[in-house]
């Protein structure tokens, strides 16, 4: 594929996760503790409901697919091939009824995951009930024995380890959605990525104030060039929070959950993330001298601007003195671990 070509691929403000990497993203394993044999089953809103084991799904006519995978912190993986069974063809056997609109795909999950799609979104996008990625039985941290892909949506709309399909005539919110803010539309081409704020402006303004944020769920704040040195916001949620150009040398975020925060050009000298999530947020043109992200992960960060990247936001300030390790630059792009490796070995002036 040329970089053009790739380019053209990419949805708004996504980037490439560096060759030969496929970042995990939520659950590790399906839940434990359950021994019964591995089906998939149909049910609902059909005429026949059914179910397979997995030899069963091996024994229908299998298909191959090239998807390019985006997710929602901000890396995307193109051109991954999948093979399995269409859901078209399992809801074929089952003949859903005319009532039947949503389709939602239940995990065997220690979190309840589930995910939910339109019936006819689900079968125009092929989504794939999916076996194999590069012709292995998928790997069980990325959703084996079984996991849906739907192409065209964030990741967070493809299930890992898979048991349950169901047809519904109204819509039942998955996990991400109904918990963590994600929108369920979840277009990467129109960014669709979350859900309006869910505290009123006054009430964010009156806790910004008080720089005590800590263990607050908060999503979406806006403290856009706020003065907020020292803020304390240990442990608290804020995914989708707008920090660009804020004041927050010293601050504090350790344990937080920042995934796809906005930090440009944020003042963050001193500042610490030790074991914050930080997927997918955006810390160009920050200050980041002796910043401490010991622990935090960093999957589809961005650090300086990407290959094409015509927002004219500078780099980082990164140097010898912010810590971050070695094994956290594993889940960036290639760009943004030249950039880090480079300027953690500079002399700090
Ligand atoms: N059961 C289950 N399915 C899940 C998740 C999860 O935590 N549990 N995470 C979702 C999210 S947010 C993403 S981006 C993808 C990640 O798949 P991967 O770990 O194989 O990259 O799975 C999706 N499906
Ligand atoms: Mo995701």
């Amino acid at each position: 594929m040329s970089d053009r070509e790739e380019r053209g691929r990419l949805p708004p403000n996504q980037a490439l996760a560096a060759e030969g990497r496929w970042p995990v993203v939520g659950e590790r394993a399906p839940r434990g503790g359950d021994d019964r044999p591995w089906r998939v089953s149909v049910e609902g809103l059909v005429t026949a409901p059914r179910s397979w084991s997995l030899e069963e799904l091996e024994e229908l006519e299998q298909v191959e697919r090239a998807v390019d995978i985006h997710c929602v912190t901000r890396w995307s993986k193109l051109g991954v091939h999948f093979g399995g069974v269409p859901l078209s063809a399992l809801l074929g056997e089952c003949r859903p009824l005319s009532e039947a609109r949503f389709i939602s795909f239940v995990a065997r999950s220690g979190h309840d995951h589930s995910t939910s799609v339109p019936l006819a979104d689900a079968l125009a996008l092929g989504t794939l009930v999916a076996l194999r990625s590069e012709g292995r039985p998928l790997e069980t941290i990325h959703g084996g024995p079984v996991r849906t892909v739907t192409p065209g949506r964030y990741f967070y709309k493809s299930l890992k380890w898979l048991e349950r399909i169901e047809l519904l005539a109204e819509d039942r919110l998955g996990y991400w959605e109904a918990d963590m803010g994600y929108h369920n539309e979840a277009d990467p081409w129109r960014e669709q990525r979350y859900v309006a704020a869910n505290v009123d402006r006054r009430e964010a303004r009156r806790l910004l104030e008080s720089r005590d944020l800590a263990g607050r769920d908060l999503l979406s704040l806006e403290a856009g060039r706020r003065d907020l040195a020292g803020l304390d916001a240990r442990r608290a949620l804020l995914r989708n929070a707008w920090f660009q150009e804020a004041k927050l040398a010293g601050a504090r975020f350790d344990g937080a959950n920042l995934s796809n925060a906005h930090l440009e050009g944020a003042q963050l000298v001193g500042a610490s993330f030790r074991d914050a999530d930080l997927e997918g947020a955006d810390f160009r043109g920050a200050d980041l001298r002796g910043a401490d992200f010991r622990g935090a992960s960093l999957f589809g960060a961005t650090f300086c601007p990407e290959p094409g990247d015509a927002s004219g936001r500078p780099a980082a300030l990164v140097d010898r003195t912010t810590r971050i390790s070695r094994d956290q630059l594993d889940g960036l792009s290639e760009a943004q671990q030249e950039f880090l490796e480079r300027r953690l070995a500079a002399t700090p002036s």
